[in-house]
């Protein structure tokens, strides 16, 4: 048996779906998608080094509040929130619901992700696949984002395994090199074909989905 974990944004969820809550608001929804998304996860990366711990919920805000000034949009206070409610209906991937079904043979399935509990539960549930992972693990309980190694470490505690023996699965670049750097199995879902940041550590696996992903490990 071998326990997989996920990174959440990107890897299950497709973040670029944000854009929906953005047409008719600005000129490029898509521009501003990809702006947004910068800016959260530049965020994150900012309080954890400054060790100003604000959670993921409250950045994801932040960063929409800079888009739309760096893109001239004006929200008011319900405008902000129908936008960032996109966040909670995020859509799966379509590999993904069949691609669970499937790992779920090789063992116990969890989430590793910089969303907070709330914002995991929300999407989860919206998609319907709550009852799938037997773990969602969330920054929220360290009070750190990844790739910081401290987060990382709680997925091996959290499912009773050592690191070396759990297999984690993202499609963000960072997320790979963070994860290998705590010691963890790593599979890279590349769903954008995208060149390996060369810091040095590479994944045990790459594949361009997680249909992919099942094949390679004979599920
Ligand atoms: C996650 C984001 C940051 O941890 O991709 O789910």
């Amino acid at each position: 048996m071998q326990a997989i974990a996920f990174d959440s944004y990107g890897t299950l969820f497709d973040v670029a779906a944000v854009y929906a809550a953005l047409e008719g608001r600005v000129a490029d929804p898509q521009g501003f998608a990809t702006q947004w998304r910068q800016k959260q996860l530049e965020y994150s990366t900012m309080v954890s080094l400054m060790d100003r711990w604000q959670d993921f919920w409250a950045l994801t805000g932040l960063a929409l509040d800079y888009t739309a000034a760096a893109q001239r949009l004006a929200l008011d206070a319900g405008a902000r929130e129908e936008v960032l409610g996109a966040w909670h209906r995020l859509p799966l991937y379509a590999d993904v619901a069949p691609a669970l079904v499937r790992l779920s043979a090789a063992g116990p399935l969890a989430i590793l992700s910089n969303g907070t509990v709330a914002m995991l539960e929300a999407v989860l549930r919206h998609n319907g696949i709550q009852d799938r992972f037997a773990q969602v693990c969330s920054a929220d309980e360290v009070r750190v984002f990844k790739p910081s190694p401290r987060i990382y470490a709680r997925l091996p505690q959290r499912l009773g395994q050592p690191a070396g023996e759990v297999l984690f699965a993202t499609s963000n670049g960072w997320d790979v090199i963070g994860a290998k750097a705590a010691g963890l199995r790593v599979a890279w879902v590349n769903r954008k074909g995208m060149p390996l940041d060369p810091l040095g550590l590479e994944p045990d696996y790459e594949v361009p989905d997680l249909l992919a992903l099942a094949d390679r490990l004979g599920v």
